[in-house]
């Protein structure tokens, strides 16, 4: 039996190459040997406020953009979570299994919520969306970025009291997979290495989206941070702008960290970022003329009505079971 493999991203913005090295490109590898579904969470993306012809146009882009880099939509389910009512539904069941306490502990909550000037009760109740999202499909794997670890274990941590509760395996318990930092777990932001790259980060100079074009990438590049050694060297604690730099090269050309950073011995920054840039450029290139290829009127939704109907399909028993597990009356 393949593997299940279910993750999400929030169409809050363009995407950017922390989402694409931490995730996407993941995604597309795992489709190969394992059973996925990827799903384009647009109910996360309403906990903060969205502009509504914004958030139509950046989900279909972001269902575009899976496909661009590299998910085939015919070997993947690539789908809408709204569009599968399934999500909302089992979302409440879940919230009145989880404790309040343990939401409000959330790291990603606090952040979101310390910069908001009202804080909704989605924001809060978010982590419990995802459990919902995951718990449905009985996934084995969730492929995500080092943030969303904390999402993961009160996903497993309601997973298992469930099924302590009813002494019997409703909701299978997922595990995370989730990269190394010097392989893309973690890609910092260019204007302050202390915070992760976000697509809805309020100065775009600090992240590079997979659509920005050649000089745009030029530009950011050479405008990142970086430090008063002039040496090119992995270290996180001491270099956290220069080994971020660093991870970026790696992962766009294959070479290792040791490789990088003998390749440029003896080398400035200059150097180092003009030929970071023009490999990132390279990187993305033919992701870009397939994003374009798929914005022709629609096929991103055909390719999503599709997705919808066999994720209802996949989500709707589990649904049913812990309706009835929990004293509700049948499905007529
Ligand atoms: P937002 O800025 O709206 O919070 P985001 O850019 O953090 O969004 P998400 O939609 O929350 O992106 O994340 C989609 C996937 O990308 C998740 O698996 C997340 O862990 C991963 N991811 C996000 N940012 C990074 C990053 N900087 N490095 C590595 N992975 C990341
Ligand atoms: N919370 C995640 C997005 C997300 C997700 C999911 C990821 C929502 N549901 C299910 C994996 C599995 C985020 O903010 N990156």
């Amino acid at each position: 039996m393949k593997k299940r493999v279910f993750s999400g991203v929030q169409p809050s913005g363009s995407l950017t190459i922390g989402n694409y090295f931490g995730a996407i490109r993941n995604f597309a590898k795992l489709q190969h040997e394992a059973d996925c579904f990827f799903c384009v969470v647009d109910l996360h993306a309403l906990t903060v406020p969205q502009d509504p012809a914004t958030l139509r146009e950046n989900i279909k882009n972001t269902a575009r953009l899976f496909i661009a880099a590299g998910i085939d939509p015919r070997v993947s389910t690539v789908f809408v979570q709204s569009q599968v009512s399934a999500h909302s539904e089992l979302s409440w069941l879940l919230e009145c299994q989880t404790y309040i306490g343990e939401l409000r502990r959330m790291t990603q909550f606090k952040a979101k919520a310390g910069k908001q000037d009202v804080v909704t009760t989605g924001l809060l109740t978010y982590p419990v969306l995802m459990a919902a999202d995951i718990l449905l499909y009985n996934t084995d794997l969730v492929p995500v970025g080092e943030d969303q670890k904390q999402h993961l274990e009160i996903t497993r941590d309601l997973a298992i009291r469930i099924n302590n509760r009813f002494q019997e395996e409703i909701f299978k318990v997922p595990e995370p997979y989730i990269p190394p930092r010097q392989s893309g777990g973690r890609i910092m932001s260019l204007t302050d290495p202390g915070e992760k790259m976000s697509k809805s980060a309020e100065n775009p100079k600090s992240y590079i989206t997979l659509l920005d074009p050649p000089d745009l990438i030029k530009k950011k590049i050479m405008s990142a941070v970086t430090d008063s050694e002039a040496t090119i060297r992995y270290d996180e604690g001491q270099k956290p702008a220069v080994s971020n730099l660093m991870v970026i090269y790696s992962l766009c050309s294959g070479e290792s960290l040791e490789a990088i950073t003998q390749k440029y011995e003896g080398c400035g920054y200059g150097q180092f970022k003009k030929e970071l840039a023009e490999l990132l450029v390279e990187t993305l290139r033919p992701l870009q003329e397939k994003f374009h290829e798929l914005s022709a009127p629609g096929v991103i939704e055909e390719i999503l009505a599709d997705g919808a109907n066999r994720a209802r399909a996949a989500a709707e028993p589990k649904l049913r079971l812990f309706q009835e597990k929990l004293g509700l009356l049948p499905f007529a």
